[in-house]
């Protein structure tokens, strides 16, 4: 008797071994806080890995900049440090030059034209341009329509920009734009951001409602204008040195839940956006509704007119024909 109760238990220990052994943790990073629409396209990647592989994968959530900015990720995915992460496009054209065909301002009419575009030919291209640079893009993931807050004055004309110290992310295109419509640029990633506007070293950023939201930016922030002036996807990107130790099944569970990552980004800021507005207004927030996009757009022309010839001039005629 004795003989088998030591057999089970040596079995035992050995299949919960074995199973601990084969367990395999990975961290999936991003700057946004858990309560975001990041939190909840991590969530949605996390659950359907785990559900994928028995419980053999599992995703180690970062949220809020645990693992560093998004530049500081995207590096350590090319090294392997990091494994996943969702990221803004905004540091990653430094990498992937074709991803900042992107981020060019007013370039996207609507939610419904960036989807179709990003989850057309137009996406897939630009996301198999990732490779070269060490990096797996895996699905196109929503940021949203980015627009400004400020703690000096309303924003309601180009104008209004004269001299304002604004950050903007770590992507000249942006920092070209934003110095076209008079204002004096600060890159900086975002783990960066609120304390320099605490501290004020920067009068005002640029980013989707959720992230105003998700931030509290009404604490430190006092004027917003939606000048809805570029729409910013999130990759779902992974290290291609841990890519390459997937099998050909775990590559495709890998694909199946960065498309659930995306699809759950978009629900939350399709959900969420318009009541962020009043929840900037019920805050406090001097909310600058309407503007004169064509002013802006106007003022923004000189970034296409220098910028457009050497980023992948062909990629923004594509997504400009395709969302006719
Ligand atoms: O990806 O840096 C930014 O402004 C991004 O929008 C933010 O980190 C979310």
């Amino acid at each position: 008797m004795k003989k088998i109760a030591l057999l089970i238990t040596v079995l035992t220990g050995a299949t919960l071994a074995g199973n601990v052994l084969a367990q395999r943790n990975m961290n999936l990073a991003f700057t946004p806080p858990l309560d975001s629409h990041y939190g909840d396209a991590g969530r949605a990647f996390a659950d359907r890995i785990e559900s994928l592989s028995d419980g053999e994968i599992r995703i180690s959530i970062k949220p809020s900049g645990a693992l560093g900015g998004e530049r500081d990720v995207v590096e350590g995915m090319q090294i392997g440090t990091v494994e996943l992460s969702i990221s803004s496009t905004g540091p990653i054209g430094n990498f992937v030059p074709e991803v900042y065909a992107l981020d060019f301002p007013f370039l996207f009419k609507s939610y419904e034209s960036a989807h179709k575009v990003l989850d057309g030919n137009i996406g897939q291209d630009i996301l198999e341009a990732f490779q070269p640079a060490g990096l797996i893009g895996l699905a196109w993931a929503e940021n949203g329509f980015r627009h400004v807050t400020n703690s000096v004055r309303p924003i309601e004309d180009p104008e209004d920009f004269q001299g304002l110290k604004l950050r903007t992310m770590e992507n000249e295109v942006h920092i070209a734009a934003f110095r076209a419509l008079g204002a004096s640029p600060t890159p900086m990633s975002w783990t960066e951001v609120l304390t320099s506007l605490q501290q004020g070293t920067i009068d005002g950023q640029e980013n989707p409602i959720p992230i105003i939201t998700a931030n509290n930016m009404w604490e430190i922030q006092q004027y917003a204008t939606l000048t809805g002036h570029a729409y910013s996807p999130a990759a779902v990107v992974m290290s291609e040195i841990h890519w390459n130790r997937l099998n050909e099944e775990e590559q495709a569970w890998f694909r199946e839940a960065a498309r659930a990552a995306a699809e759950a980004s978009r629900q939350t800021v399709a959900n969420n956006e318009q009541a962020g507005i009043e929840e900037m207004k019920a805050n406090g927030m001097s909310v600058v509704e309407e503007v004169d996009k064509q002013a802006f757009e106007a003022a923004v022309q000189p970034v296409y007119d220098q910028y457009a010839e050497r980023y992948a001039p062909e990629l923004i005629e594509r997504i400009r024909a395709a969302q006719q």
